[in-house]
């Protein structure tokens, strides 16, 4: 989006971007409550809420998977990290950030993924971060439901639900591993 230059330089009003805020999270609480919630789940954990895990179908032969949330969202005032993860259906579970090196985008293990105070950190296919599920001790096929233990530095240890799932617009744009 482009503003005209001295609207840019003001930018709005502290007070306005907090209303635009909380309007912007209440239209989307009114989303998830209303017709989402057949498709979607989610779980509140401390001042966290943890928006729909899943993960893609592993293929046949390959070691890894690789397991996403819609959201994360912070509604705290204080920063939390994501700093671990684990699953019974893989050996270890990594946080992986996808990064481009000399044009090539390649994946890498961080320690931690931060989750800023009142936002919303997005974890899904196609964008910067994922949960790597090495080596997987069975395959993930569409319709299995499986548990993933996340670690936070605040919000201490919670366990969701990851829903199998063939997303629909991953059908060309998938992340490999
Ligand atoms: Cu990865």
């Amino acid at each position: 989006m482009v503003f005209p230059a001295p609207y840019a330089l003001n930018g709005p009003s502290l007070a306005l971007r907090a209303a635009g805020a909380l309007l912007a999270v209440m239209a989307y609480g009114a989303l998830m409550t209303g017709a989402g919630s057949a498709q979607a789940h989610d779980v509140k954990t401390g001042d966290l809420v943890l928006d729909h895990a899943y993960a893609m179908p592993s293929l046949a032969g390959v070691a890894n998977g690789a397991a996403y949330l819609r959201g994360i969202r912070n509604r705290g005032d204080q920063p939390d990290r994501l700093i671990g993860a684990s699953s019974p259906v893989a050996a270890r579970v990594e946080l992986h950030r996808m990064m481009l090196d000399a044009g090539v985008m390649r994946m890498r293990e961080v320690p931690f993924i931060e989750l800023p105070a009142q936002a919303e950190t997005a974890l899904r296919h196609g964008g910067d971060y994922h949960l790597m599920l090495v080596d997987l001790k069975r395959r993930l096929q569409d319709g299995d439901r499986f548990d993933l233990t996340l670690k936070f530095e605040r919000a201490g240890t919670q366990t969701v639900k990851v829903w199998v799932q063939t997303p629909r617009e991953s059908a060309s744009s998938g992340h490999r591993h």
